[in-house]
Parts: C-alpha cells; structure tokens; sequence
C-alpha cells in the first residue's frame, strides 16, 4: 500500500556507505566479528590498546559479555578531551530552554572540557571514587551532561533516573544500587509547568537509606529546602575546587553506567553498561545510521533519562565531536509549531524524536510545520515504539518535504544502541519497518518453541551472537540477567519484541511479546502498576493491561477489584489515577479503570491476560477457550461493563 523509497542517488554518493558497501561490511561483520570490530574499536582513544576484541559466551548458565577486555580508555576523554585540538572552538552542546525566549546557551568543547573537570573535581571533594554509583536526576540542562560526563571521568557509575518519575521510583532506584550521592536541581521546567525536583528527592530520601550528599545545581532559582550536612549548592561546592582534572584510565570492561527499566515482572532492572564496547557501539551507530558528518548540527528530543538520551544526546554524539542540541522543554509548548521553529532558529540537519511525538503534531494538522521553513533538515528518524505507516509518510512528506531519509531505529536499554535500522546511503526505505540489521547484528526470528523460521516469517525476535553495545548484567543480579534474556531461548539473547521478516528481507517489529506496556515511547511493566494499585487501601486485587491508543501508542487498561464493603465511583477512579501517579510517575497513569468483581482466573489461580486484553481493546467476539475459567461466568460481567467503546 506504501510505496519503497529508494535511495535518492546523491545520498548513496555522499553517505558513508551505499548498498554494496553495506553488504560486504555487513558479511564481514558477521563472519569475522573480531577482526571487524577490531578496526571499528580504533575511532576512540585508548590509554591501553586492546589486543583481544570478543569474548562472549550465550551458554545456559554461563552467559559472560566482555569486548576489549584488556583495553583502557576514559569516556570523558574520548568525549571532551580528544576534540580539544581540533575542534576547540566548536559548539558542543546548543541549551535551547523551554521558555522560547529564554536564553539560549552554546557550550564549545573548550568550555564543556572546563565545566566537566571542575563537575569532577566537585565529586571528589564530596567523597565521589571509582565504582561508587551516583544517582542523577536533573532537568534537561547542560549540567545534566556535566554531571554524566564527570562520573566517567574519575570512574564513578551513574544511574540516571528521569525525571518525570516519584519520590518511591526515586527510591527504589537509590537502595537498588547502594547509591550514597545524589546530583539534582532546585526544578526543572517543561511546558511551562515547574517539577520540583529537589523536594522529590527529599521526599525519596526520606524513604530509603545511605545517601550522604546531594548537589543541587540551581535552575530556575525556586525556593527548596536544604538540609544541613547532606545538601549542597553545586555553585558553592565548585568556587572551591580548580579546572584540573585528570581522566581516570578505565578498563573497557569497567561499569559505566546503570539504567533502570521495566520488565515483565517485578522491579525495574538495573540494567548495566561498560565502558569500552559501549562507547564504541553508541558512536559507531550515531555515525552510520544517522550518516553523520562533521559540522551537521544534530538533534534528539529524548530525556536523558531513557537510555536514547544517553546514547544519542550525549555519549554518541559527543564521541563523535558533533554539535548536540538539549531541549528542556516538549513538542507542543507554547505551540505545535516549537519543534520546527527550533529547527529554524538553530539550522539543526538531523531530528531523531518518538513515534507519539510525530502522531500528536500530524493530529494539528500541516499548517503549523508549513509556515517554518526546515530547509537545514537532512535526515529525520524515529525510535521507541513501532511507526505506522501513515504517521511515517507525513513525517517524511509534511516534515521532510520528502527530502529527508526516514531511519527507524529499533533497539533496547539493553542493547545500547541501534540493532535494526536502515542506513541512509544504503537501504531503500519501507514506511513501518526498521529495514535491516546493523553491522555485527545477528537478528532470527523464532517460533514459541524455538525453531529458527526463514524467509518470510513471524514470531519472536532474537540476537543469535553478541555485539559490544549489549548489556552486561543486571546490577547485583547476574542470575536474573540469564533467566530473562536467554532462558525463553538458549543461546539466545531473547528481545521481547515480536517481528515479522519480509520477502526482501526487511524485519518489521510488531511490538511486545511480553507484559511490558511501551506508553508514548516509554517503557513500563504492567507488574509495576499493578503493584502500585493494590498498595491502595480500597484495592483488593488488580490486573493491567495494554489497549491501542491513537497518541500514545498504547493505553493503560486497569482492571480493579475493591476490598469488600467498597464502592466504584468515578470519585475512586480519580483516587487512583492520582495514587498510581503518585507511587510511579504521571506516564504510568491508567487511562481506564474498570471496577471488577471478579477477574477470570484459571483453576489454579493464574490470570487469564488474553482475555482482559481483548476486553481492553473492546475486541471480545472471539474471547477463544474459556472452558478452563474457573468461573465462566466472570467474562460475561467484564464484556458488560468494559470501559473501552468503539
Ligand atoms: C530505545 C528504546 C525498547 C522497546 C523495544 C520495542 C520498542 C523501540 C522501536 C521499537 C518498534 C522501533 N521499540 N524502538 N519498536 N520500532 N523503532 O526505546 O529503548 O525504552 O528500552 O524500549 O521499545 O518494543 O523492545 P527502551
């Protein structure tokens, strides 16, 4: 139905690789993966040079990660320091703030050099060392980066944590990784509305255990309260230390960074990154599937809360000596024509935002893009949740002026950076689908018992062999690393997302396999919602479900059974969407709220999902087997008194 896009012909002349160079590198990477990998691991700067390249095991019970295992680096430096020679002068971060007419900043590597080692060196002073974990939760500012880039150069981990989550996210996220420094501000600003930021930490901290300093980097100037002996204005802290700081040598298997995200069951896993392959993955990816080139002026709209803020507003860019662009605030503030007019005012070349972005401002109509002018932009891409075809072709039309490559990007926290994408020089592109594997990725698709399909298929995506982005473990959990990503398959790093491969080769990612929600692009365990329901007073029992959403994506779908003696009433219904606010954070809260008497279970106990997520999607002609309920009857009541009509 949608046409293929073939590669415009000056595109394949100018990108870093066309077609059949992306074969044969593509054939190379996958048969000979040290030797390529080797070559590819020299774009940084190594204090160590490495002389083994992979060591990587999938076994059952023995998965072990490692690449450049005997190398040394420093990420700060591969980020900052290494640029100082040629590119001094040249901007490294452009702030434009949430305010339109705020005060821009541009920050040059010579700047962002002096700022990062005195950040540093405030570390230090606070008792920061190699491997201590340091939990950053900021405002989209150029401090934010500071902080990031300031633990990797003197060793320390960072867990970022976005800053839309509650005081209880915050928490839980503290005690999981023995976190006993904190870096905030006063608050953050997003579409004009103020977060209180500091006073969220102070409500976490007074939840959990161990933290001994929090630096508070002052933003807006809001009054916060500052607690004798453990807070600290940043600015005070950094009068009293100098701009000398050294990079501290890392091994390349050395933790860099943890980063909590949802799964299918439980609290969020703290998913860890190392050093060396990470950084060579993250800049690898930034250069080639963006087919970046020295002076484009380059934007992502990601938080660095998510792991895309990570590794394409700061670490790939940054590697890279790219100029980054930071947006404090949204897509839609004060108008839908913000984003474009950003655009404009900075010449950005390449955009990279969400699929919900695009769908709210196709909802507003072309008009608002058509008075900008875009004329700078170059590439546009995607990431976070799958892109429908008709949100694709007016991207690509409305906003591109069908210019502009669309590159859907898929990937994972865990996987660092981008696994399937087309390359702008190299793919003709199809409206929907991700197009084709990175360099060194292995994808298959798999049916529920394992069995490799080929050819056109459907079923379960998985990575068939390691490449140096990948995840390493999580956190202080090894074994649950190994039971949740290669236990469904063994010897197989399993995604979670199902796929279809086309005719031509090309994957189509159809979305999770599992019970993790993506909600706007963000991730979400409907575990994590269903525990914080059922901490409500009034609530005996709940079930979450996902439904489609035109916006979002998807929608969250809660089924509630209330204690006995309680009542539904829309009064309730607004109780718990603001409690489930409240205990995980506003993207987390329900879109439905469905008082049940009774939830469809099996015999021995277990939810039937399937059938509330067909009730959900008010989809319940063809409910399937419900001989094995335990009580029949229940489905019934749940089809009467569904939230969701068409
Ligand atoms: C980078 C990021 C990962 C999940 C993933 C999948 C979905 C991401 C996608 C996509 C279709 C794309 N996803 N990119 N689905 N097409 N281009 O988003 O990481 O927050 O860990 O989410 O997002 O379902 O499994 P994360």
């Amino acid at each position: 139905m949608y046409d293929i896009h073939p590669v415009p012909d000056d595109w394949a002349r100018r990108a870093w690789v066309d077609e059949e160079r992306y074969n044969e590198l593509y054939t190379q990477s996958v048969e000979n993966p040290d030797a390529f990998w080797g070559e590819i691991g020299q774009r940084l700067d190594w204090t160590t040079p490495y002389t083994r390249v992979k060591n990587t095991s999938f076994a059952p019970g023995a998965v072990s990660i490692k690449w450049y295992e005997d190398g040394a680096l420093n990420v700060s430096a591969n980020c900052v320091d290494r640029h100082l020679a040629t590119r001094g002068e040249q901007v490294a971060i452009i702030f434009e703030p949430d305010d339109p007419n705020g005060t821009v900043r541009r920050i040059t590597y010579r700047q962002l050099h002096e700022e990062v080692c005195r950040f540093a060196n405030v570390l230090k002073a606070q008792g920061v060392g190699k491997g201590d974990r340091v939990t950053i939760y900021m405002p989209m500012i150029p401090e934010a980066a500071y902080a990031m880039l300031a633990c990797t150069r003197i060793g320390a981990v960072h867990s970022v944590v976005f800053g839309g989550f509650s005081p209880d996210s915050i928490a839980g996220r503290i005690t999981d990784c023995t976190s006993q420094f904190v870096i905030t501000a006063d608050e953050g600003v997003r579409g004009g509305r103020k977060i209180p930021l500091k006073a969220n930490i102070d409500a976490a901290l007074a939840k959990c255990e161990g933290v001994k300093s929090v630096l508070v980097v002052r933003h807006t100037g809001g009054d916060v309260a500052m607690q004798d002996g453990r807070d600290v204005w940043y600015a005070e802290a950094a009068a009293k230390v100098g701009t000398d700081c050294a990079p501290e040598p890392m091994n390349a298997e050395d933790p860099l960074f943890i980063l909590y995200t949802s799964g299918s069951t439980g609290t969020p896993k703290g998913v860890l990154h190392t050093t060396g392959g990470y950084l060579v993955y993250a800049s690898y990816t930034h250069q080639m599937s963006f087919d970046y080139q020295d002076g484009d002026i380059y934007w992502c709209t990601a938080d660095v809360g998510w792991v895309t803020g990570h590794s394409y507003v700061v670490y790939g860019p940054l590697a890279n000596g790219a100029t980054t662009l930071m947006f404090e605030g949204v897509p839609t503030y004060p108008t839908v024509s913000r984003c474009w007019e950003v655009v404009d005012k900075h010449g950005v070349n390449t955009f990279y935002t969400a699929p919900t972005a695009i769908r709210a401002l196709m909802a507003a109509g072309e008009e608002p893009v058509k008075r900008t002018s875009r004329k700078s932009l170059r590439l546009l891409a995607t990431v976070g949740e799958p892109i429908n075809p008709e949100a694709w072709e007016w991207y690509y039309r409305v906003v591109g002026d069908s210019r502009c490559p669309v590159i859907d990007t898929w990937w994972q926290t865990e996987t660092g950076g981008h696994m399937i994408t087309p390359l702008p020089g190299a793919t003709a592109l199809k409206p929907g689908s991700a197009c084709r594997p990175f360099f060194g990725v292995k994808p298959e698709i798999v049916d529920a018992e394992g069995a490799v399909l080929e050819g056109e298929c459907s079923g379960n995506l998985v990575i068939a062999d390691s490449w140096p982005g990948q995840m390493r473990t999580v956190y202080g959990d090894h074994q649950r690393f190994m039971d949740t990503y290669f236990s469904a398959y063994k010897g197989k790093y399993f995604s979670g997302d199902g796929c279809r491969r086309d005719a031509d080769g090309y994957y189509w990612i159809t979305g999770r396999v599992d019970d993790v929600l993506n909600v706007s692009g963000h991730r979400l365990g409907t575990a994590e919602v269903e525990s914080a329901l059922v901490s409500h007073a009034k609530v005996a029992e709940a079930a979450v479900v996902g439904y489609p959403h035109a916006m979002k994506g998807q929608g969250i779908y809660a089924y509630v059974t209330l204690m006995s003696g309680e009542e539904g009433s829309d009064e309730l219904r607004k109780e718990l969407v603001q409690w489930v606010r409240r205990e995980i954070g506003p993207i987390a809260q329900p879109d439905m709220i469905h008082f049940a008497p009774g939830l469809p279970k099996t015999r021995s106990g277990k939810i039937m999902r399937r059938i509330l997520r067909k009730i959900a999607e008010d989809d319940f002609g063809n409910l399937g087997d419900i001989s094995t309920l335990a009580d029949p009857g229940v489905v019934s009541d749940l089809v009467d008194n569904r939230q969701n009509r068409a």
